[in-house]
């Protein structure tokens, strides 16, 4: 434990009224400051103690539960001690009011975490994983994010590591040698290390696009003509009538977003205004509306009437994004003209038929390309990550490079030096006070 360090106190449940609030205090003051609020029987660490909070004359603020967690046994390695009061929000403020005038201060957000990270308690991708477990929004989003807090990720990165570390103490006791290039055959032994440490930062790099899609969502935009049964297949997904729904062409004015978890993918549905010629102003502003939000789209569910024939689409689908047409309206029938058409859905918002297939379909689209690939979907590397991930191979291609043009050994030793910092970034083993600043503050306070 850092003496020098404050002790740090906030409210660690959101703020508002419930059943309980919990508030946190953490440092090397912890327990003097809570014997000199609460009165109560003394306990041993870990245990929930019933006693009282109380003002500097004695009046009291609230009953409690108080349980003391003896540094480095806590989730920050400090000491650090839980109060469990009553969830009223002037009850919970007042409790932290008194800890703050007993000499805390008031904890930003992600503090506790960072000194987690700090006491070495959680590396850097463990640490991350706090937060994408708080904001998970679906179960295989937090199953990630949990594998992730116990540390697989930060594993397989410091497997990496270790591995690189092998290489460059290799290539250092060859530079300690007086010959001036690299031998081919020790050239030879050096490559056939490195590529397999290559091939497991390619492995890592094609969990990226799970790793956005989990924590932030497919960007899916529902859209097509005015009328064809866009909100309908909005409520339809949904399970609830989320959006109106009427027989009058140019019902839907603005973006309507709303979060589906589909299969444990979180989709950011977004409804839209429909697409046709109009001289209405506000209509087109939302039409204006519907094409930002198809170029932000990594989905696109166009959505036709197949109970009409097919007519020029005004969609402009984004490069890359998936597109996927969907014929409505199956119900009243299908229009011959459509029979040719390639890759359509039928579907029917009013009875629900097709809407499996659709499901299934889009479940199969959104995860074909990494088939292959069982780790994708568990160790889902961030952005932070990938960065990393991208420039640490870049420097191993360079020391590849070196190496087969027998280039002085120092060179290549470089290469792998700077290949070795950006993986030691990604698990924070190394002089990173300014990415720190990055990682922590996406937190809330408390936390
Ligand atoms: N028979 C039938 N009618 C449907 C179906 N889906 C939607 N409708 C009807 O079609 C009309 C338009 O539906 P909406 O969901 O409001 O269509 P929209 O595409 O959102 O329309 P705008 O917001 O105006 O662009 C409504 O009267 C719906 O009840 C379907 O599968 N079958
Ligand atoms: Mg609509």
């Amino acid at each position: 434990m850092n003496p020098e360090r404050d002790t740090i106190a906030a409210l660690a449940t959101p703020a508002g009224q419930g059943g309980l609030a919990i508030l946190r205090l953490s440092g090397p003051r912890a327990f003097p400051i809570a014997t000199e609020v609460f009165r109560g029987p003394s306990g041993p660490p870990r245990t929930q103690i019933f006693g009282r909070i109380v003002r500097e004359d004695g009046s009291l603020i609230d009953e409690v539960l108080l349980t003391r967690f003896t540094g480095p046994k806590s989730f920050t390695g400090e000491d650090t001690v839980e109060i469990t009061c009553h969830g009223g929000r002037l009850v919970s403020r007042a409790i932290l009011d008194r800890l703050l005038h007993a000499g805390a201060r008031a904890a930003q957000g992600g503090e506790f975490t960072q000194r987690a990270f700090l006491n070495g308690k959680l590396d850097l991708t463990q640490a991350e994983a706090v937060m994408d477990v708080i904001s998970a929004q679906t179960d295989l989003a937090l199953r990630c994010a949990q594998r992730q807090l116990q540390g697989h990720l930060g594993e397989r990165v410091e497997h990496l590591r270790q591995a690189l570390i092998a290489v460059l103490a290799h290539l250092e006791a060859w530079i300690d040698f007086p010959e001036e290039d690299i031998d081919p055959e020790t050239g030879e032994q050096l490559n056939a290390r490195i590529l397999p440490v290559l091939s497991g930062l390619e492995q890592l790099r094609a969990t990226a696009r799970q790793g956005r899609i989990l924590r932030e969502g497919v960007a899916t935009v529902i859209c097509g003509s005015p009328n064809v049964g866009k909100s309908s297949l909005l409520n339809l997904l949904l399970g609830f009538e989320r959006a109106i729904v009427s027989e009058i062409a140019g019902t839907t004015r603005d973006t309507l977003e709303e979060v589906l978890d589909l299969e444990g993918i979180p989709l950011r549905l977004i409804d839209t205004a429909g697409l046709r010629d109009s001289a209405d102003l506000v209509e087109l502003q939302g039409m204006a509306r519907t094409g930002k939000s198809l170029e932000e789209a990594e989905l696109v569910l166009e959505v036709c009437d197949g109970h009409l024939p097919p007519r020029p689409s005004a969609v402009e689908v984004p490069p890359g994004a998936l597109h996927l047409r969907i014929l409505n309206k199956m119900d009243l029938g299908l229009d011959p003209g459509w029979n040719q058409a390639p890759d359509i859905l039928p579907l029917s918002c009013l009875t629900g038929e097709g809407l499996a297939h659709l499901k299934a379909t889009v479940v199969a689209r959104l995860t074909s390309d990494h088939a292959g690939s069982p780790d994708a979907w568990n160790l889902a590397v961030n952005a932070r990550h990938l960065q990393a991930i991208n420039k640490a191979r870049d420097h191993l291609r360079d020391a590849l490079d070196q190496l087969a043009a027998s280039s002085p050994p120092e060179l290549a030793a470089v290469d792998l030096r700077s290949a070795l910092h950006q993986l030691a970034e990604i698990v924070g083993r190394t002089d990173i006070e300014e990415i720190l600043d990055v990682v922590f503050s996406r937190f809330c306070i408390g936390k």
